[in-house]
């Protein structure tokens, strides 16, 4: 992407803080500078190690990061600054207390030189009813970012009284683009329905599957098992041999689906690896029992399928596991950054829904596309340990039909995001919608 030398777009970055949206709209970032953008990502203090990969790949002239202080909330215990250390029922107090980084970017912004202001912000569309009023405020660009999919999007907005998601919706349809880490060939006519039914214009980009800066060991966090002990065990194990439990950031199981999940993988005799949620922090009148958490998985458990199974206790290092040729399959609940993740890696999927698109995911990947399994229900509901067992052994094998579905996606995936392809032209297009 060619830029006119002293033209190099200057881009505000504002993620929304919980790994799900935060990683992949850094992996985004990346994609603006390497071609050639200038980008300012704004973070508040305890989110800033996630910018930490893109610090060692671009110079601090071309990244630069605005570290905003976490405005307080009442109902947001003090330290937490990420939705994944709370219960999801905090998304709309987090969504208020971020609200309060409008007033310190106004003033930030008001005290840029004129030459170094940027030309767009690409925010979260979570974050765009008063991204797009920051962005009116200086005549810039509001450009709103999703980390998941067109099928999801189009869903989703087409239902009616959907609370204070329908702030975040119709600010992003009113914005000047949509970002979705997604690619056109697996959901072309879902891609067609945003831009004519919902943004009623053309600019709606996929730019995905989006490849993880980093996939390496510490990728959204440090392992909470040594790296190498995790690669070792995986290097020890066969081709496509391995299924990988787990469920994304904010998902923690009840002791009653860990106990059957426990059961299933005992019974089923498949090598796995297991990532467990740590408990989340309480909400103030939070009245969730407690869930799952670390150490509910049953007594003796670890002994039994020791050698067979490996359990990582907090954050696991999901992306380099998933790209390892020992993982054949992954349990999953379907985030669909996690879905990615599985397409790039090649594994198959294996779907157990539990909140928001997952379920749009499972009818898209399961139901239309016939390129995953059905493994699970929902949020509340508890597997069968035999018909699970029996999922798990069938979802190892190499002539599964899904495999060979998920594959034909995969191979779209990968030459959307080549030189020439839908997703780098698109990419392209974006940087170059920043500077007009
Ligand atoms: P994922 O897509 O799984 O997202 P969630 O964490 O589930 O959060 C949105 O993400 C979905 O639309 C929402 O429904 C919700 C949200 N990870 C890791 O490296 N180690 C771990 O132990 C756990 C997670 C990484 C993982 C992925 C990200 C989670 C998009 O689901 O590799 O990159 O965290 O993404």
């Amino acid at each position: 992407m060619e830029n006119n030398k002293n033209e190099k777009p200057h881009v505000l970055v504002i993620p929304f803080p919980q790994s799900g949206h935060m990683l992949p709209h850094l992996d985004l970032t990346h994609q603006l500078l390497f071609r050639g953008a200038v980008v300012t990502v704004v973070v508040t203090p305890n989110n800033s190690t996630y910018v930490d990969p893109l610090r060692r790949l671009h110079s601090p002239e071309n990244l630069r990061t605005l570290i905003l202080p976490f405005p307080s909330h009442p109902l947001i215990p003090s330290g937490v600054e990420s939705l994944q250390q709370l219960p999801l029922q905090a998304l709309p107090h987090m969504l208020e207390a971020l609200s309060g980084l409008r007033d310190p970017l106004s003033d930030w912004l008001r005290r840029q030189p004129p030459s170094d202001l940027p030309a767009a912000i690409v925010g979260s569309s979570f974050l765009s009813p008063w991204i797009n009023k920051l962005a009116d405020e200086f005549s810039l660009k509001s450009i709103c970012f999703l980390p998941i999919n067109a099928h999801s999007v189009a869903t989703m907005w087409a239902q009616e009284d959907r609370g204070f998601f329908d702030d975040l919706e119709s600010a992003t349809t009113a914005s000047y683009g949509l970002v979705v880490n997604s690619f056109y060939e697996l959901e072309t006519q879902y891609v067609e329905t945003v831009k004519a039914k919902f943004m009623t214009h053309h600019r709606v980009w996929t730019v995905g599957p989006l490849l993880p800066v980093n996939s390496g060991v510490d990728r959204g966090g440090r392992s909470s098992v040594p790296s190498e002990k995790v690669t070792a065990w995986l290097d020890s194990s066969g081709e496509n041999s391995v299924v990988y439990v787990g469920f994304g950031s904010q998902i923690r199981l009840t002791k009653q689906q860990t106990a059957a999940l426990a059961a299933a993988l005992e019974r089923s005799g498949v090598r796995f690896i297991w990532a467990v949620r740590d408990a989340a922090k309480k909400i103030s009148g939070d009245s969730q029992d407690a869930d799952a958490g670390e150490d509910v998985i049953p007594a003796g458990f670890e002994e039994r399928v020791a050698g067979k199974g490996l359990v990582i206790r907090g954050w696991a290092p999901q992306s380099m596991i998933l790209n390892h040729r020992a993982v054949g399959s992954y349990l999953t609940h379907l985030g669909w950054g996690s879905v990615l993740e599985g397409l790039v890696g090649g594994v198959v999927l294996l779907a157990w829904p539990m909140q928001a698109d997952h379920f749009y995911n499972t009818k898209l990947l399961v139901d239309e596309l016939r390129a995953a399994v059905r493994a699970g229900e929902n949020r509340e509901s508890v597997p069968d340990p035999e018909e699970l067992a029996r999922v798990l052994v069938e979802s190892v094998k190499e002539d599964l039909p899904e495999r060979l579905e998920f594959m034909k996606l995969r191979e779209k995936g990968l030459n959307a995001i080549k030189e020439g392809g839908s997703s780098y032209n698109n990419l392209d297009d974006l940087v170059r919608e920043t500077t007009l």
